[in-house]
């Protein structure tokens, strides 16, 4: 599939509201979550994130970003408890990043950009296909993870020595046998508001679960994030950088925190 957006100047995110009036919405994403102004909820239930392996799929170059898709016929690898209702399948992961090391995440904690942000996408069961799910209030979950530079990431790792083979947009390959709870930090203490998509068509389905605890990646692997390709092989190659969007207006939502 194609699209006629992207992160330039001519179809990046200052323009996708010309195509997605939605854009200007009341409960767009991400957002720029300021600590001393979320409030702590003590009725929060703890994440629940089961994943088995063995749903691991593939992973694609979609051009504006790499996805880790997972097999979602039926409840092997789910979320549930947190904000949420009912139980959510694990659809894909993925992730946005910067040219450089001050920006990258979508997401911000009082102004602080991370240089990456990792996305695990799950969908509301109630309904009956992702599809679906993606247009309804209810119909998403997203557990976002800040990534900060530090040591190298052993688990980041498998899915890093996979880029190779996705260089270029429109690339996939099999990718099989992977637990993405491996890549969370040790915490899962969150903060959870009510938000959309982060791309077009930026729909308004998405409760979103952002971890407080960043994981750590080295300089050379966010290197590794940058090798990617934007394009297809043919065309005039263009690095995969400063995939993000930028905090949204906050539009008088609450922002929750599941900790002290
Ligand atoms: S995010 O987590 O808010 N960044 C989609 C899922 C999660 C986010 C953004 C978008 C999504 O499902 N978009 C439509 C489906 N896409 C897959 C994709 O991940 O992005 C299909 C496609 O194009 O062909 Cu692009
Ligand atoms: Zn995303």
């Amino acid at each position: 599939m194609s699209h006629a957006w992207g992160y330039g100047p001519h179809d990046g995110p200052e323009k996708w509201g010309e195509s997605f009036p939605v854009a200007n919405g009341p409960r767009q994403s991400p957002i720029d979550i300021v600590p001393t102004q979320t409030q702590h909820d003590p009725s929060l239930k703890h994440l629940k994130l089961k994943y088995d392996p063995a749903t691991a799929k593939g992973i694609l170059n979609n051009g504006h970003s790499f996805q880790v898709d997972f097999t979602d016929d039926d409840n092997s690898s789910t979320l549930a408890g947190g904000p949420v209702t009912g139980i959510y399948r694990l659809r894909q992961f993925h992730f946005h990043w910067g040219s450089s090391d001050d920006k990258g995440s979508e997401h911000t904690v009082a102004g602080t950009k991370f240089p990456c942000e990792l996305h695990l996408v799950h969908w509301n069961t109630k309904y009956p296909s992702f599809g679906e799910a993606a247009s309804k209030p209810d119909g998403l979950a997203v557990v976002g993870v800040f990534l900060k530079i530090g040591s190298a990431n052993p688990r980041l790792q498998k899915v890093l020595d996979a880029l190779d083979d996705i260089r270029s947009k429109g690339r996939q390959t099999t990718f099989t046998n992977f637990d993405p709870k491996t890549l969370l930090p040790a915490s899962l203490d969150f903060w959870t508001y009510d938000g959309s998509l982060t791309t077009p068509p930026l729909l308004e389905s998405v409760t979103w679960i952002v971890l407080k605890d960043p994981i750590s990646v080295s300089p050379a692997q966010m290197a590794k994030f940058r090798s990617l390709l934007f394009t297809p092989e043919g065309e005039a190659p263009c690095c995969m950088v400063d995939n993000f969007r930028p905090p949204q207006p906050l539009k008088g939502r609450k922002v929750r925190a599941s900790f002290k």
